[in-house]
Formats: structure tokens, sequence, C-alpha cells
């Protein structure tokens, strides 16, 4: 069944205070930083990627990684393993960013420029959380939502009111690649004490919502509201390509500061 819609329009806004505002709270499908980096930035940064140390959830869909993503422990790992294998995961990015530059500093740049409250890593008992995945992969992702409340709600991140995700395109693919993000927010029946299956949802949660679909166009940043389901369409490369990104969550705490984590 699908929830109520949101948005006030199906558009590509501009990043502002009001925007992101608004982005956070589901009312505008997604906001554009256009020309976010150079070509010659993202060609180094899609280099450097290839070059980094790239893993693989498994063999059959080749989507490969450099990081890691908090989600991957939270039914079958601690809190603890978690924020253990979290300096690891930066020393794999920064490797990257060394060789190239560092979206993720520029993006939490931009996010300060314009949002009147801290803006930083998510925090967990002090430590902060790891933000920054890389990917790279032609091939499709799964409908899925990405919502911490009810996701991860025994993590700090839990008390978010409005999540979002960013991801800057280092490389894109020659046809294809594009996210579909649908206006039905995730309102799923929680039972206590069980995590609802967020990834591979039944098409009926998103039937006859409004959709924006965007293009992952290489140099380009777009942010949108992860509790709407969304999913990535496979496409085909150029020789050598890949449609390579780095992106992190961005969740509003109850004090409005902006956390970052992925
Ligand atoms: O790569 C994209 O366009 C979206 C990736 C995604 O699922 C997310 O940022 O939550
Ligand atoms: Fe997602």
């Amino acid at each position: 069944m699908t929830s109520k819609p949101t948005w006030v329009d199906v558009q590509e806004h501009v990043l502002t205070e009001d925007n992101l505002r608004l982005l956070l709270d589901n009312r505008i499908a997604a906001i554009r930083i256009p020309s976010f980096a150079s070509p010659s930035e993202c060609q180094g940064f899609a280099a450097a990627a290839k070059k980094g140390n790239m893993q693989y959830y498994n063999v059959s869909d080749r989507i490969g990684y450099i990081g890691l993503a908090q989600y991957q422990y939270r039914w079958t790992r601690t809190k603890e393993e978690f924020l253990a294998d979290v300096p690891k995961a930066r020393a794999d990015v920064e490797a990257v960013f060394a060789d190239s530059f560092n979206p993720l500093q520029r993006v939490m740049d931009r996010l300060r420029a314009v949002w009147p409250h801290p803006v930083d890593f998510a925090r967990e008992s002090g430590l902060a959380y790891f933000a920054g995945i890389i990917r790279s992969t032609s091939d499709k992702i799964d409908l899925h939502v990405d919502w911490a409340p009810v996701n991860s709600p025994d993590y700090a991140i839990g008390a978010i009111d409005g999540q979002l995700g960013w991801n800057f395109f280092a490389e894109e693919l020659a046809s294809g690649g594009h996210t579909t993000v649908h206006n039905s927010p995730w309102e799923p029946e929680v039972v206590p004490g069980e995590i609802p299956k967020s990834y591979g949802l039944d098409r009926s949660l998103v039937e006859g919502a409004p959709n924006l679909v965007y293009r992952a166009k290489a140099g380009d940043v777009v942010i949108f509201n992860t509790r709407n389901p969304h999913e990535i369409a496979s496409g085909t490369t150029a020789p050598g390509g890949s449609r390579v990104s780095i992106g992190s969550f961005i969740g509003r705490m109850p004090d409005s500061s902006l956390v970052m984590w992925a």
C-alpha cells in the first residue's frame, strides 16, 4: 500500500537553507549541486577509486565499495564491532582522497555554509561513525529505503527526524544508471524487537506514487530523502567505465544539528 505523497512539486532544486529544510521534511523531491567538481577532479577521483581497496558484497552482483555501511551490521554484528571497523574504513577512503580530492569534506563545507546548526559526523558513545562510502557498479540496486529510526533504533542515529542521502558522481555510465525516488514515505508496521526488511521492497508500496528520476551526471551531487523508496537502474558502460560515486546519509537530530554516516 502506498502512503500519502508529501512533495509540493517533482523537481530538482538548488542548495539553500530553506530547500535543505524542505527536503528533510520531505516536501521537495531533490537538491542538485551542479558542477560540484571539475572534469579533471572527476577523472582523478574515479581513477583513484578503481585503484583503491574495493570490496564486493557478493559475487553475483558486482557492487564494489570502499569503506563500510552501518546497515551491514544491524542484524548480524554488534555496535562495538561496527565502531571497531570505522578506522580502517576511514583509512581506505582517505587513501583515495589523498590520491585525488575529498568530496566528503567539500559536501560538509557546502552544508555548513547554508545550515545554521552544527554539521558533523554522527557519534555513538563519543566515537565518530564512518561517512563517505565509495561505490562502483553498473548493476541495478533494488527498491529500498534508508530510514534509521526504523532500521537502527538502538543506535544514536535512530533519534533523527529526517534522513537524506547525498551522492557525488565521478563517472557516469554510457546509458542507464538513473535513480528513481518514489514519494511514498516508508511507514512499515513495526513489531517490537524486530527490524523490518528495507531492501527488495514490494512494488505495491510505490504504485501510483509521484516519482522523480534523476540522472547520475558526473561532476554533480544529488541529495534526496531516503525515507522514500528508491532504486537504481542498471546500465551499460563505456570500456573500463563504471558508475563511480561517493555518498553518505545526513540526518537531522532533535537539536536540528545534521549528522553524517554511511
Ligand atoms: O547512487 C544513487 O543514486 C543512490 C544511492 C542510494 O541508494 C542512497 O544514497 O541511499
Ligand atoms: Fe539508498
